[in-house]
């Protein structure tokens, strides 16, 4: 049995190409490698790789993590600037047992001794977003954009090996240096073959603060299914910092366990997520908060439509 699950709809066409890697016997590690470099290179996601938003200095700065649920093998980069591919660069990180998790021109240096390829991260159209972004806040203080589109995934392959893996440019306006959840192991993801996976994304100063993904795994060993470890995790966490601090952030995750059952939740509207399991289509999801379940409905054909449309839209300074 193999299965894949990703966050957000723009994961679709990477996690079908990913999953024919998967029915031909292939590694987890590769089809999540794969399936996240699609999106890396896809110039019209505006919160991942190329393409992705910049900080408030007009950088793009990239988070991604990976882990390997068979070894615990764990590999990060945070606040990279101008790779092609963070996503690989995390992977080949988690080969070593020292120096797994490299920031900035560390990261870069160790990305170009790797040879892996340079880029131009920032694209023209990230920058006509940045301008109006400045316009709309020039009487105001800058404050990060509230919309979250990480990518996380978890692939569970026919050997039984659970991968997660993530990559973003998290939020846009960012200062300069800001990491969020997506490249800490136990916050934007976590892999354990003998159980399950999880990832996230959302406000990662939220997420990190529950070790969400950990946390999932954790309940999930504890026999939880993956619905009831990310539904219980994600109502805790939400409930905690609305009684703490009075509010939340956005907080949305998915799960497999190592049969392949999957489980979603989230605290924002119309969170999409994607599942490809062996013998099925790849499905689009859509989740919606309803009390403190967790409404989930396969995409209708007409949002599927509107999605690529709203995404590659012209846009004018
Ligand atoms: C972060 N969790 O950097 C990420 C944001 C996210 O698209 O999901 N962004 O906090």
């Amino acid at each position: 049995m193999w299965a894949m699950i990703a966050t957000w709809r723009m994961a679709l066409e990477g996690v079908s190409e990913a999953g024919k890697l998967l029915q031909e016997g292939k590694s987890s590690g590769e089809a999540i490698e794969h399936a996240i470099r699609c999106v890396e290179d896809f110039p019209y996601y505006k919160s991942v790789g190329y393409g992705g938003l910049p900080n408030e200095e007009m950088v793009v700065e990239l988070d991604a993590g990976y882990m390997d649920g068979s070894t615990m093998a764990m590999g990060a980069v945070a606040g990279i600037k101008d790779f092609a591919n963070p996503i690989s660069i995390a992977k080949d990180l988690s080969k070593d047992t020292v120096n797994c998790v490299l920031v900035a021109e560390g990261a870069e240096k160790y990305a170009s001794k790797k040879g892996f390829e340079r880029k131009t991260m920032l694209t023209d159209r990230a920058k006509i977003h940045y301008r109006k972004r400045i316009k709309l806040l020039k009487e105001e203080e800058l404050k990060p954009y509230d919309g979250h589109d990480t990518v996380g995934e978890v692939a569970l392959d026919s050997q039984g090996k659970i991968v997660a893996g993530t990559s973003t440019s998290g939020l846009f306006m960012k200062k300069a240096g800001r990491i969020g959840d997506s490249p800490i192991v136990g916050g934007g993801f976590y892999a354990d073959s003998e159980v399950g996976g999880a990832t996230a994304t959302g406000l990662g100063e939220d997420l990190m603060k529950g070790c969400i993904s950990y946390e999932i795994v954790r309940k999930m060993k504890e026999g939880l299914s993956p619905q009831e470890a990310c539904q219980k995790t994600v109502n805790e966490l939400d409930a905690k910092l609305k009684k703490s601090r009075g509010f939340a952030g956005d907080l949305s995750v998915v799960a497999i366990d190592k049969d392949g059952n999957f489980g979603c939740a989230t605290n924002i509207k119309n969170f999409s997520f994607v599942v490809y399991r062996q013998g099925e289509e790849p499905i689009v999801y859509l989740a919606n908060p309803v009390g403190n379940q967790t409404e989930i409905y396969p995409a209708s054909q007409e949002w599927m439509d509107n999605y690529m449309k709203e995404r590659i839209v012209p846009i004018e300074e």
